[in-house]
């Protein structure tokens, strides 16, 4: 089945949407659409979410969740490639098994992994590469996320490196195949198996079975799930089971059909003309959202409003968030918070200012990191045909009463 087919299919199976617009913001930008509602259907463990499809789940995590530094588990959004996810996991029985060019081939339990190797520690962020897919135009095909297809949380767990040790590589081992333990609906749909060249990944690369101090949530992977700290998420492999060890790229199905860009210097193409070679989506570029206030919030005249939000990037460092309230003509700095987390984790931003005139205005946020890297204006971001990528300037419009 194609990509856009099963995407389409997965939209159809979807129980309540709300997808609403803003005409006022849509004629200045192409801000992503992110005044959905939360849906009333309920997913275990987690809190009303904006709800795209219920199988597989896609849940997005609304804006205003966006001022805290950790995402709470039960806001965390949800992504599942393929509708049969196992209900029942017996963490006393769940096993990760190594093999293919390994010197011994094991399978190691749930409880040996939390007991036999070092435990360490990272906060990073997971965002989803097609975050803010619907600020593209044309729209390209695939989810329609608004801002939350992301979150960012404190992940626990042992190192990929020492797992691996423990089966021994290969010489020639070159390239690891992550296997998650659902299964397609059809037997025509692959595995959702990433691949990832060994000599990319580094210490920071953890298979992790907390998130935030607690078990993971079932739809955020439970019991184990990798953890690519400055990756976009689509390797991050959840309900991890089975790590291959081979000296060939594959070209597996979901390595070859999603998660890639035009393989030229701007990452970028057009409708018409398309780039013919493209490559894996792997670091994520720097970006800021605002969490308060909410799009179309009311605020009141000469009070003072906190502006808050977050940023990140691939782990470079975020070195300063500029707000505009005029429409991007003049920016000023914000004020930094939780640089303590680690530079994989969300920066959390502040800035206040006082409405002195009633009526609509914009909140811009511009995030630039120890780079000198800065959001683009919508404008100037490159469209690609799978709508990955996009980092704009968070824009939204309150209203001042
Ligand atoms: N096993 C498995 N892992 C997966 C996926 C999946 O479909 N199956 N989707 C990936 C993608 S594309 C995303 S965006 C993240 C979503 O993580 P979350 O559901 O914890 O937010 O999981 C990744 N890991
Ligand atoms: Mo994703």
């Amino acid at each position: 089945m194609e990509r856009r087919d099963f995407f389409k299919t997965a939209l159809t199976a979807a129980g309540t949407v709300a997808v609403g617009s803003n005409p006022l913001e849509a004629a200045q930008t192409h801000q992503p659409i992110d005044d959905r509602k939360v849906s009333d259907i309920n997913f275990p463990e987690k809190k009303p979410l904006i709800t795209y499809s219920d199988r597989p789940p896609l849940l997005e995590t609304p804006r205003s969740v966006f001022t805290s530094p950790l995402t709470p588990n039960d806001q965390f959004f949800v992504r599942w490639h393929l509708p049969d996810i196992p209900t029942l996991i017996d963490p006393n029985k769940f096993t990760i098994k190594i093999d293919g060019l390994v010197h011994k081939e094991v399978e190691i339990s749930l409880n040996e992994l939390k007991t036999k190797f070092e435990q360490v520690e990272v906060v990073a962020v997971v965002q989803c590469g097609g975050n803010s897919r619907s600020a593209f135009s044309p729209t390209p095909g695939g989810i329609q996320w608004g801002s939350g297809a992301m979150g960012c949380a404190k992940w626990k767990g042992v190192r990929l490196s020492d797992v691996l040790d423990r089966a021994g590589l290969k010489e020639n081992a070159e390239w690891l195949g992550f296997n998650g333990s659902e299964k397609a609906a059809y037997y025509e749909t692959p595995d959702f198996v990433r691949e990832l060249n060994l000599h990319e990944l580094d210490d920071h690369v953890i298979i992790a079975y907390e998130m935030n101090g607690e078990d993971l949530p079932y739809l955020n992977g439970y019991p184990l799930r990798l953890i690519i700290p400055g990756y976009y998420s689509d390797s991050w492999v959840k309900m991890l089971s089975h790590i291959t060890v081979s000296d060939k790229y594959k070209h597996l199905f979901f390595m070859e059909k999603a998660y890639r860009v035009p393989d030229n210097e701007t990452e970028g193409e057009t409708p018409e003309k398309l780039y013919s070679k493209t490559k894996p989506i792997t670091k994520m570029n720097v970006k800021s959202l605002i969490g308060f206030p909410d799009d179309r919030q009311k605020l009141y005249l000469k009070s003072q409003v906190v502006v808050r939000g977050v940023a990140w990037d691939s782990g470079v460092g975020i070195q300063n968030v500029l707000v505009s309230i005029d429409g991007g003509k003049t920016w000023e700095k914000s004020l930094l918070d939780n640089g303590e987390n680690g530079r994989y984790a969300y920066r959390t931003f502040r800035y206040s200012f006082k409405p002195k005139k009633l009526g609509k205005m914009t909140i811009m946020s511009k995030a630039v990191n120890n780079l000198g890297k800065e959001q683009p204006l919508d404008a100037d971001i490159p469209w690609n045909r799978g709508g990955y990528k996009y980092n704009g300037i968070d824009t939204i419009t309150v209203e001042i009463v």
